[in-house]
């Protein structure tokens, strides 16, 4: 089965790619034109349907299964920010790299080396006649300093809990066995089968 994704954030592909391996996974740039999306709703969840409906709609083919990712990190010292501001903290268009900056600047001006914090990912499945959504989460904690290069995003601040480092230097492994996406998407999986 052809699963078309729509995200254009490679971390995001290369992960559900990795993940979702008994399926063809393309992402929606490969099919049609990319395009902006207005991801304008309050929650994970509502923006990961309004970009699954939106592909869907301009794939124009009613058979086609689309599945979404909207996701973020929540930092307990913070109040849960930058939440579903994740991928903008710095402004529209903002660079991981300045995000992540920010992000580890914010939590030192609070006094602290570090803060409890959970990552979440709302993934939604959108085709003929069907709008599902499923989550994930994981906990750990959110470093001021930055460690390693794997993963993407916040992940070289992110130690998840029981670890004693972060994302960007553990083995891919880690990531895969824990992670919000990968807890997500075990759920949409069971969607999935059933279609
Ligand atoms: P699409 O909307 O095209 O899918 P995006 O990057 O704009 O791409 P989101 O609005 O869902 O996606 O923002 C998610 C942001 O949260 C992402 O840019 C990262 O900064 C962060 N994030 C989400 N999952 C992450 C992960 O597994 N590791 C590190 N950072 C992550």
């Amino acid at each position: 089965k052809k699963l078309v994704l729509a995200t254009s954030n490679k971390g995001k592909v290369r992960e559900i790619k990795e993940l979702c391996s008994e399926y063809e996974v393309v992402p929606y740039t490969d099919l049609i034109d990319a395009f902006e999306i207005i991801e304008d709703a309050d929650t994970f969840q509502e923006n990961a349907l309004i970009k699954a409906r939106a592909v869907y709609k301009a794939l124009g083919d009613e058979n086609a299964i689309v599945l979404a990712d909207d996701s973020g990190i929540s930092v307990d010292v913070l109040e849960g920010a930058p939440g579903i501001y994740s991928a903008r903290y710095t402004g529209e268009g903002a660079d991981d790299k300045e995000n992540l900056q920010k992000l580890m600047q914010d939590i030192k001006a609070k006094g602290v080396t570090s803060s409890p914090a959970h990552y979440t990912a709302a993934i939604a499945i959108v085709t003929k006649g069907i709008e599902k959504t499923v989550h994930g989460w994981m906990h750990g904690e959110a470093l001021t300093e930055a460690k390693g290069e794997g993963g993407f995003g916040y992940d070289p601040m992110f130690v998840p809990l029981g670890y004693e480092k972060t994302l960007g230097e553990l083995d891919e492994k880690v990531k895969k066995e824990l992670s919000h996406r990968s807890q997500a998407l075990k759920l949409a999986g069971k969607i999935l089968k059933s279609l």
